[in-house]
């Protein structure tokens, strides 16, 4: 099933900030904030985690939207290819996820549905890493969204119950 990062890195505290440093335009701003704070929520809602909003200075979670070389070591690849990546628990780059603004995002069944891989993203920047099961959220496959479904599998709730 589930697997964390080698160490098992993970936060020490309950309450965690998170801040959305820019927006891409392929959605309304509020779209973006509604598909994030969902994502967020849908691990908040098997854990004690409580995730809080940002809008200025240093957050816990920083979320980005840049294309090709951003701040980070980790180039995006343009269209298709890798989507987003987030960093494991920890100080300065821990926990921060970046998506990649050539994708196109969207909020539905169409292109790259934000919701679907900002929740993987959380995953990893909470401490899980990849599974082996197909079914699990943390499976590192997309494709199987499916927006009437509640996107963790018993494999992911396992994995964040064990951390937290
Ligand atoms: N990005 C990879 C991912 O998030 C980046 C990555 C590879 C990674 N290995 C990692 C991140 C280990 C943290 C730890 O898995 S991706 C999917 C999925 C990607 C893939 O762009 O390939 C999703 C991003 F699962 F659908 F394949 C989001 Cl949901
Ligand atoms: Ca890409
Ligand atoms: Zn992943």
């Amino acid at each position: 099933g589930f697997s964390t990062f080698a160490g098992e890195p993970k936060w020490a505290k309950q309450v965690l900030t998170y801040r959305i440093l820019n927006y891409t335009p392929d959605l309304h701003p509020a779209d973006v904030n509604a598909a994030i704070k969902k994502a967020l929520s849908v691990w908040s809602s098997v854990t004690p985690l409580k995730f809080v909003k940002k809008d200025r200075g240093d957050a816990d979670i920083m979320i980005s939207f840049a294309a090709r070389g951003h701040n980070d070591f980790v180039p995006f690849d343009g269209p298709g290819g890798s989507l987003a990546h987030a960093y494991a628990p920890g100080k300065d780059f821990g926990g921060d996820a970046h998506f990649d603004e050539d994708e196109t995002w969207t909020k539905s069944t169409e292109g790259t549905n934000l919701f679907y891989v900002a929740a993987h993203e959380f995953g990893h920047s909470l401490g899980l890493f990849h599974s082996k099961d197909p079914n699990a959220l943390m499976y590192p496959v997309y494709g199987k969204f499916n927006p009437s479904v509640f996107p963790l599998h018993q494999d992911d709730i396992s994995g964040i119950q064990y951390l937290y």
